[in-house]
């Protein structure tokens, strides 16, 4: 997969397989946080005033984690004040490059050709990991922030001023919930297909998919009686979700062996995955040509042969593509 170390590309691999085939993500490194008057957040250091047209995103549309910061850019109305650099999901020459693709955009804010032109320009010295989702400052010529969930969150809190739709997906008196929530939806179910597909030893393989399976029954039991995953409204939890579970038939089934039983069998789950996708603005972000590009034809180490199972496209016919919507419309 390749990394940077002191500033520099190198092809040696991330070492996130542990000596007993467990899959570990590492870290995201960039941790400021853009905040309403440029004070410091959580994390970091301050200098991050959310304005119009100083910060930009780099994405794959294939990645669930990048998938997740379009979302929030779409539904809270911020695609005129945050622009969008998409790359190539299959070429992995260096990592993530910009080269042409239907949908793939070069770099038009610094001319990079690969992703990890934009970590060395942010730290010439910079040494790990070059994911997407990056959002970039403008201003400074420098990464904020390369962590998902914490893009999403100050998408939807420094922006409130800036962004055409208010819509509150962190609510106060749910936070703690959703805290909880999201820890139990990373672990059991994002970040658990990657733990399948990524498995060195039958053993570890084997566990994920039993923490996965269980964690989609506790979903689709909470699912039979409420509409979101927390009632009526649609919080940060579900956006999380969202991502992986238009993903799951068409490609982690398949390609991350995560085939105890189809996402498609689980009725609420599929019902609600529908109801998401059915929002405003959500299809636009899902680009399943990108998605099964990517893994299949990216993912060599699993997939030698680049072969795109029959099932894959096949699973494009089904729920929750093909159900009827909540009010029937669709
Ligand atoms: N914790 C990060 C994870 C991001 C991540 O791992 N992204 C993957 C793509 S899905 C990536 O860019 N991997 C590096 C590569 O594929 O070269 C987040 O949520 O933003």
């Amino acid at each position: 997969m390749g990394l940077m170390i002191s500033g520099v590309w190198s092809d040696t691999d991330s070492r996130e397989v542990q000596a007993d085939g467990r899959f570990v993500r590492t870290e995201s490194a960039f941790r400021n946080w853009i905040t309403a008057d440029g004070s410091a957040g959580p994390t970091g250091t301050g200098g991050f005033k959310a304005e119009s047209g100083r910060y930009h995103l780099y994405v794959s549309y294939a990645c669930p984690w990048a998938h997740r910061a379009l979302i929030y850019r779409s539904v809270l109305g911020l695609e005129a004040a945050i622009g969008v650099s998409v790359v190539h999901p299959v070429n992995r020459e260096k990592g993530w490059g910009f080269a042409d693709y239907p949908g793939a955009t070069g770099d038009a804010i610094n001319g990079a050709r690969h992703l990890y032109e934009i970590y060395a320009l942010s730290d010439p010295d910079y040494s790990g990991k070059v994911t997407v989702p990056v959002l970039w400052d403008v201003k400074t010529g420098a990464i904020v922030n390369n962590e998902s969930a914490e893009i999403i969150r100050m998408l939807g809190e420094a922006f409130r001023a800036i962004a055409s739709r208010r819509v509150e997906f962190y609510p106060e008196e749910l936070r703690v919930g959703i805290d909880e929530l999201n820890e139990f939806t990373y672990r059991n179910v994002n970040n658990a297909v990657y733990r399948c597909g990524f498995a060195r030893t039958q053993d570890a393989y084997e566990q994920s998919v039993a923490a996965l399976f269980s964690a989609l029954d506790t979903l689709e039991a909470r699912l039979e009686g409420s509409r979101y995953l927390f009632g009526e409204r649609i919080v940060e939890t579900d956006w999380r979700l969202f991502p992986t579970l238009i993903r799951f038939d068409p490609v982690y089934y398949f390609h991350f062996k995560c085939n105890r039983r189809p996402l498609s069998s689980y009725p609420a789950i599929m019902r609600y995955t529908r109801d998401l996708l059915d929002q405003p603005g959500i299809r636009e972000t899902v680009h399943m040509d990108h998605i099964i590009d990517h893994y299949y034809l990216a993912h060599r180490r699993i997939n030698p042969m680049g072969i795109i199972p029959v099932g894959a496209r096949a699973a494009l016919d089904g729920p929750p593509w093909s159900a009827p919507g909540p009010s029937g419309v669709h």
